[in-house]
């Protein structure tokens, strides 16, 4: 007898959720998807959340517009970003969105490409800007000089990002001259995040050694419209809610967990337990400018994540496949660009499936002309969602969207 069990949790594993189930009977009914799909909801302007939240988590940092996280028992809104309406991002391979790249489209003098939405004069005033940054950033070339000139070191090491060291002389006011926040990072391996590394004393940094800059972040004043900072419509600054400020929080339960060490899914006791500040919303816009030539992203100069910066990734697809999946002991199934690629398991093992695409996606078992919904389905999974499934028995597995009924594969059990 064929057993498969099957956790829903979309970006988070709750084993009180798992179901076994014997062989299922031949019968299918289709959920109708379609419809939910629909009325995922929109705010009416840049800064708010839409009245209702989704009734799982949902949402990439970085990817898409709004992140929704479990704390506790609830679905909270942990992150908004991008104006309201069409952006501007680039994240795709094709797309040429970095610091490096923007400077040679500039530098060629040829057409600016449709995708970056600007003509060549708000090109040059962005790259422009950009340069200043770079200055800006570069002025410090090691977490001592950042002492010196009076930044506080003011958040652990996130992985791809790297920690955050504050300019308190900066005010809140968009300078490209003067960030608010200069971003190190040092090579961490398996050992991001990194959180005791170190203090100023004085002039001098107190910890470990090894850290450069590999950016900036930009802290506005928080207001009802997204910001018009930078020159053009890159910039895709980002509002933080129900975030746990400082602290040491153990037991946050997302599936990046271990690459979000100022857990933003702790709850507000975790939060305080954990001797950190619960901050229902962040006063401020915020945003990266990976501005650095060594640590140039593929993912654009404002992206939320530099797949350059440890733990390295090759593109940002692969970043979003790993920050989706997480990197625990499952079977990482990154479900990308309409495809479910080759997933291949032992008997037993957790399989993750992930949704690193921009829409949702199913994973349900059988195909669009067999299919045996009853068996396993993952329901609607947004942007961020992850599934968890694992097979008793050795064989071959048909799985498909319901949502996308040519998108089949055949999951490997050994
Ligand atoms: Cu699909």
């Amino acid at each position: 007898m064929r057993r498969v069990t099957w956790c829903m949790a979309a970006a988070v594993l709750i084993a009180g959720a798992c179901s076994t189930t014997n062989e299922a009977p031949e019968v299918a009914v289709l959920p109708d998807y379609s419809a939910q799909v629909a009325d995922l909801p929109t705010a009416s302007d840049d800064r708010s959340l839409p009245d209702v939240s989704p009734d799982d988590p949902v949402g990439a940092y970085g990817f898409s517009r709004y992140v929704y996280q479990r704390q506790g028992d609830e679905i909270v809104a942990t992150l908004i970003e991008g104006p309201l309406g069409p952006q501007v991002r680039c994240q795709q391979l094709a797309q040429q969105c970095s610091y490096l790249e923007l400077q040679a489209i500039y530098e060629a003098g040829g057409e600016v490409p449709d995708y970056l939405q600007m003509d060549r004069n708000t090109l040059g005033e962005l790259v422009d800007q950009l340069a200043r940054v770079e200055a800006a950033v570069l002025q410090y070339e090691t977490l001592d000089d950042a002492c010196a000139a009076g930044l506080v070191i003011s958040s652990a090491q996130s992985a791809n990002m790297g920690i955050h060291v504050t300019d308190p002389g900066a005010g809140f006011g968009f300078n490209p001259d003067r960030p608010q926040m200069i971003l190190f990072a040092k090579d961490g391996g398996e050992r991001i995040p990194r959180l005791n590394i170190g203090r100023c004393d004085g002039d001098e940094f107190i910890g470990e050694d090894g850290f450069q800059p590999v950016g900036a972040v930009f802290n506005l004043q928080l207001t009802e419209d997204h910001p018009d900072a930078f020159a053009g419509e890159l910039d895709n600054w980002h509002v933080h809610h129900n975030t746990c400020a400082g602290g040491t929080v153990e037991n946050a339960s997302d599936a990046n967990s271990e690459a979000e060490v100022n857990a933003t899914t702790a709850t507000p006791e975790q939060c305080r337990a954990g001797g950190g500040t619960f901050v229902p919303v962040m006063p401020s816009w915020m945003m990266h400018a990976y501005v650095v030539p060594e640590f140039d992203p593929q993912g654009g100069v404002f992206a939320m994540f530099n797949p350059n910066v440890w733990p390295l990734a090759s593109s940002p697809g692969e970043l979003l496949a790993i920050r989706t999946v997480g990197n625990d002991n499952a079977v990482a199934a990154p479900i990308i660009n309409f495809s479910f690629g080759n997933v291949v398991a032992n008997v037993d093992e957790t399989i993750r499936f992930g949704n690193a695409d921009g829409v949702p996606h199913t994973v349900t078992a059988g195909s669009a002309i067999n299919p045996r919904p009853d068996e396993f389905d993952s329901g609607l999974m947004g942007t961020g969602a992850t599934f968890d499934v694992s097979f008793d028995e050795p064989g071959n597995y048909q799985i498909f969207c319901i949502l996308h009924p040519e998108m089949q594969a055949t999951v490997v059990i050994n």
